[in-house]
């Protein structure tokens, strides 16, 4: 039977290109043979010479840091990493022959000597949350070279926990995959993977974190490796799960739980928090592979308007530059780009512009340079300012002998700039004014895997060398941090242009921390029911991996979609906060209009409805920014103690009070919902179900089966076509009483549009609801916060079947309120 199984896994192997690496025979760390204390925490040193260095950073986050045969290094640099200067947390030490266990106020970290063996206990319970399986090892013989992108940049180093019976695994970034992850596998190494289905894997980011759940209780693992990474929650071993990468340091932060909301607070407080985007950006947003000329791009805003579509964002994908010359305009596309964005900018929508990393490659031809991005176009063919700059200052990536690194991207022979040099990032960054100064409101950073048409599988790259902080590393260490970091440029750029604005950044490829800098979209999906079933669990697993900010093409990308999908597509995005139609060139069209007036109502009437819950969405947003919490979340993020939620990846939540249960089936219009225990409103009909248990619902294509929790308070603003149109007046509180007669939302809102947030420009409401003697007692508690809204209605509704309450509504002047509702 184990052979079966060794030979089923080989075979499996040779088409996965993992399942193959039994990492049961490399070489394991030696026994602890001394130990040192620190004020932090402790070194090991093993009788291999090896070293580990256990660090406490807080109560419920411990670091371990493992250096094969030799010590810990002194150089300690990542890129994901935002938060270093951890106050010193309460932790004791106790040793004996057999143990070094190091104890802070929630977790145990308890070592085994002989064999080294790390285990993770709960304080409160006692309980072993984790534990290696095996003592940590080391490619030491080179066993695994034939499958390592390169054995230079070695050795593997791997982990490995013992699995639980019922342990589930989510997170990891963006993967084409279920929620619970676990019984698979999976690798991590940034890849262009257009059309990508369920199953295919890396694609285009890398986020090794992860966050394992057993018995109810959570804790976290980040793995902070940017080598070519393996994670594999049982799949090729029933007792074992593992992960590993192709070299760098054994170097991750252990995240103590319980609860998953708590972990996700303390992984964005160490690898960052998305700051607030623009308001605007949580509008409608339409894109085509394909817009150009200027007129094209009226016409389709044209179109937007008369149709009565709400729209904030047109993309303008790669035919708006000069022959694919990145920071430049094609003038006869585009002959005046700012008269455009300020025409568009009348009319309420903004232009994104995508930025690729490929450089042309251009010497200049003799005696023509400059530094204009509007050169007419028998000059640009001479003289490309960017590729001027750039190689003056030695900002571009070459191989290890010397040569320049030319891949062949969009603009043919291209080059891309060494984004880990601060003074390359702070140049790339300047080089947005050839948008900023057009009126250009955000960036969209495409191919920054990044993808070269000679090779996707980075072969052709791999002995191209970064700075890397000094360490002038190769391909292998700095492929998955290239659009990490190509963000950060973009982000920092736009923040220097534009001080009194948010930038607003997008990117494919990622690493962990990237939301930090920018959000993200899932790539080149399909038109197809299978790619968009994938949107729930892709999103609510980027949500659990410290990415807020996420959406998919509507519609699909690649392939001919139809009204169906594209309807239940928009049901699905509609709440997602990335809401952007997008379509590859070649593609039918698929804008909301295109298959019939039918399929448009139903578009328009959620469109709508986006736009009344901004203020909803908004606040669960800034949620998101403040605690690291997914505005896009999975069931079992609010209900971690239910086991039926645990792999339940058709339904998602919308913050705490909004429960969404699509459809992603041709052809369907009904289905079975699960809602947890709890009361539960039909948002359409305001009808009342008791929760923990499924229930079975229409779902005619008009209709996405959506509750309310009991006991929330869904504020909504006034119709909109797009953000700014006119102010959020009134405001309405839809008031969805629980069991007793109890509901409460606290609400945020501020300028929308500049940092002045983070000084505490910015609103926050308390309003509570109580049935009191047949009627509702509402209280708005005294605003917190310096921003200043002007004055507005401020209406409230009791959205309780059967009995009708009068809707009453007050104007807000800021005061504390006290509102009778009978
Ligand atoms: O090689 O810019 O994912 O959204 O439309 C394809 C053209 C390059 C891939 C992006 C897609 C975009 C397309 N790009």
């Amino acid at each position: 039977m184990k052979k079966c199984l060794t030979l089923l896994c080989c075979l499996l192997g040779s088409v996965a290109g993992i399942a193959a690496q039994d990492i049961t025979t490399l070489q394991k760390i030696g026994s602890v043979a001394s130990f040192t204390r620190s004020e932090k925490g402790v070194t090991l040193t093993c009788s291999d010479n090896s070293q580990v260095q256990l660090t406490v950073l807080a109560a419920d986050l411990v670091r371990i840091r493992t250096s094969f045969g030799k010590g810990i290094p002194s150089r300690d640099h990542s890129w994901a990493i935002e938060k270093t200067d951890w106050p010193t947390a309460r932790w004791s030490l106790l040793t004996n022959d057999a143990s070094i266990s190091l104890k802070t106020d929630e977790l145990e970290v308890f070592v085994h000597r002989n064999p080294l063996i790390i285990e993770f206990r709960d304080v409160a319970t006692g309980r072993i949350i984790n534990a290696d399986e095996q003592p940590m090892a080391h490619d030491a013989k080179g066993l695994l070279k034939e499958m390592m992108f390169d054995p230079a940049a070695g050795p593997f180093v791997a982990v490995s926990k013992r699995l639980g019976f019922d342990e589930h695994f989510y997170g990891l970034g963006e993967k084409a995959a279920r929620l619970d992850k676990r019984r698979s596998s999976f690798v991590n190494w940034n890849s262009d993977t257009p059309g990508y289905t369920e199953g295919k894997d890396p694609i285009y980011q890398t986020v090794p974190f992860y966050i394992g759940l057993d018995r109810g209780a959570a804790y976290g693992i980040f793995f902070d490796n940017s080598y070519r990474s393996y994670f594999d929650f049982g799949k090729s071993s029933q007792q074992r799960i593992w992960f590993g990468a192709e070299g760098g340091e054994i170097d991750y932060y252990f995240f103590h739980g319980p609860s998953i909301k708590k972990i996700l607070g303390r992984y964005t407080e160490l690898t960052g928090r998305m700051p607030l985007p623009p308001l605007w950006a949580l509008g409608n947003q339409q894109s085509r592979w394909g817009y150009y000329p200027d007129k094209m791009v009226e016409e389709v805003v044209k179109q937007y308007r008369e149709r009565d579509l709400p729209l904030d964002v047109v993309h303008l994908d790669i035919d708006y530059m000069q022959a694919y010359r990145v920071f430049t305009w094609d003038p006869k596309r585009f002959p005046d780009p700012k008269v455009m964005t300020e025409k568009l900018g009348r009319q309420g929508v903004k232009i994104i512009t995508i930025v690729d990393p490929g450089i042309k490659h251009q010497p200049p031809s003799a005696g023509a340079s400059s530094t204009t991005s509007r050169l007419p176009l028998e000059l640009q063919d001479r003289s490309y300012y960017v590729f001027d700059e750039g190689l003056k200052n030695n900002y571009f990536q070459r191989r290890k002998n010397g040569d320049l690194f030319v891949p062949r991207v969009w603009p043919g022979e291209s080059v891309f700039v060494d984004y880990t040099l601060p003074a390359a990032r702070q140049w790339w960054g300047e080089l947005h004014r050839a948008y900023t100064d057009f009126g250009v409101a955000g960036i969209w950073n495409d191919m920054n895997e990044p993808s070269d048409f000679v090779d996707q599988t980075g072969k052709n790259q791999i002995d191209v060398v970064s700075n890397d902080a000094g360490a002038n590393s190769t391909h292998a260490k700095n492929r998955n941090v290239f659009g990490l970091l190509m963000s950060r440029a973009t982000y920092e750029g736009l923040q220097k242009l534009q001080p009194e604005k948010r930038p607003y950044v997008i990117t494919r490829a990622a690493y962990a921390g990237i939301q930090r800098y920018s959000t993200m979209w899932t790539g080149d999906t399909n038109s197809t029911w299978e790619s968009l079933s994938l949107n729930i669990p892709m999103f609510t697993s980027l949500g659990l991996s410290g990415q807020p900010f996420v959406g998919s093409d509507v519609g699909g990308f690649i392939g001919r979609g139809n009204g169906e999908l594209l309807t239940r597509s928009y049901q699905i995005s509609f709440l997602a906060p990335f809401c952007r139609n997008h379509k590859v060139i070649d593609g039918y069209d698929q804008e909301p209009w295109r298959f019939g007036k039918h399929y448009e109502d139903i578009i328009r009437k959620y469109l709508k409805l986006r736009y009344q819950l901004l203020p909803f969405l908004y606040t669960t947003l800034e949620e998101a920014h403040r605690t690291g919490v997914p505005l896009f979340r999975p069931l079992m993020l609010n209900y971690q103690d239910d086991t039926n939620t645990y792999n339940l990846d058709d339904q998602f939540m919308v913050g705490n009070d909004l429960l969404l249960a699509p459809i992603v089936k041709p052809d369907v219009t009904r289905r079975l919902v699960y809602l947890p225990k709890g009361t539960w409103y039909d948002y359409w009909t305001n009808k009342k179900h008791e929760g923990g248990t499924m229930i079975s619902v229409e779902a005619p294509l008009e209709t996405v089966p959506m509750f309310v929790r009991a006991g929330a308070i869904i504020p909504m603003g006034p119709e909109l076509n797009y953000v700014g149109e006119r102010p959020m007046d009134p405001l309405t509180f839809n008031i969805y009483p629980d069991e007793r007669g109890i509901a409460s939302v606290t609400f945020y809102e501020d300028d929308g549009l500049s940092p002045a947030y983070k000084q505490g420009a910015f609103r926050r409401t308390t309003i509570n609801a109580e049935s009191v003697a047949g009627g509702y007692n509402v209280t708005i508690s005294k605003p917190e916060g310096s921003f200043r809204p002007g004055p507005r209605k401020l209406s409230f509704v009791i959205r309780a079947p059967g009995r009708a309450y009068k809707a009453v509504t007050i104007t807000d002047d800021g005061s504390a309120r006290k509102v009778r509702i009978s």
